[in-house]
């Protein structure tokens, strides 16, 4: 594990980003304000009780993210002393931000056609940052046995909990073997052979069994025995500590560890939010997170056209400008 992590720990500052067709929507879904201040603007889907077929109807059909330009992403990053980026290959919506061969709920589905996690690759390559995934194995909404999916009125696996009350409906409890043979393996093999990915960052295990979380990682590690995991693969599997979403936290542990605060108070882009934090408040972040030997991982959610909204690429830039001055490297 450490050999592993001797990149990942000399880094100390790397760049989370939230992005995918929800992004176009910013909290908002047919003329109304879905996500609160604060919330989770990448989670739309669920909040305004979406179906599958609307999701990829209204919002995955609708994805089109002219703007969109990986180097320029690249550089803002370099700008801000950041090392690494991990972003969100798949979300719970359970869309592919890539070219998958796994099934059509991919790229291909927008009118954009692109590739923007081979574009995002070349780009990371050629400025020396290191590219990891997001990818939410353990809570999917698009696979009939996904876990934590059905809001759908009158379904018996309703919203409200996670594994634990979905194993109320027998059918389904038996059945999420399914998902992850069909589309959480296959997909997390695929991005690892297509992209060399530095880093798989899984989220909320709880939302399936750890047998199946178990089983994910066990045909990683199979493929892929170098890349690093976050904790939230579950049972004390990963290689470093993923530390609650948005805490500014600043633990002293004898692990490796990583907190995800956010520019704003929502994880993907969310047009309503207007409490961006200052670059004074981040940078206090960073060092005590550092001085207690963790890592920040800066979380910012590009908008659906493919931009950096201004307010955070100037927050990126304020951070940059102090650590040129204050920073090692
Ligand atoms: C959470 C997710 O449910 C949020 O949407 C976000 O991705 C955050 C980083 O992890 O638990």
């Amino acid at each position: 594990r450490d050999a592993r992590l001797a990149w990942w720990t000399d880094a100390r500052f790397g760049c989370m980003m939230h992005w995918g067709a929800y992004s176009a929507l910013g909290g908002e879904y047919e003329g109304k304000q879905i996500t609160g201040v604060p919330g989770y603007a990448e989670q739309i889907m669920r909040q305004a009780k979406i179906t599958v077929a609307d999701y990829k109807e209204n919002v995955v059909k609708k994805f089109n993210p002219q703007k969109f330009n990986a180097d320029e992403w690249c550089q803002l990053l370099s700008e801000a002393g950041m090392k690494y980026l991990v972003i969100t290959a798949k979300h719970h919506d359970g869309f592919a931000v890539w070219q998958s061969d796994v099934n059509d709920y991919d790229m291909g589905m927008t009118p954009f056609k692109r590739d923007p996690m081979m574009e995002l690759k070349k780009a990371c390559d050629k400025f020396g940052i290191k590219l990891g995934f997001y990818y939410s194995q353990a809570q999917e909404w698009s696979h009939p046995y996904g876990t934590y999916n059905r809001w759908e009125f009158n379904h018996p696996v309703n919203s409200g909990g996670c594994w634990y009350l979905q194993t109320k409906n027998k059918e389904h409890a038996l059945n999420v073997g399914k998902y992850f043979d069909e589309v959480a393996i296959p997909h997390v093999l695929e991005l690892s052979r297509k992209y060399d990915p530095a880093i798989f960052w899984f989220d909320v295990a709880f939302c399936a069994p750890q047998w199946e979380n178990n089983r994910l990682l066990k045909a990683l590690r199979a493929e892929n025995p170098n890349v690093i995991v976050n904790s939230r693969i579950g049972a004390d599997l990963g290689d470093y500590l993923s530390t609650n979403d948005k805490a500014i936290e600043f633990r002293l542990l004898d692990a490796p560890w990583e907190g995800i605060p956010t520019t704003t108070e929502s994880y993907g882009y969310h047009k309503f939010d207007k409490t961006h934090k200052k670059p004074e408040e981040l940078i206090e972040v960073l060092i005590k997170a550092t001085a207690k030997s963790g890592n920040t991982m800066l979380n910012v959610g590009p908008k659906g056209d493919g931009t950096i909204d201004a307010a955070d690429a100037d927050v990126l830039r304020g951070i940059g400008a102090w650590l040129k001055i204050n920073g090692e490297s």
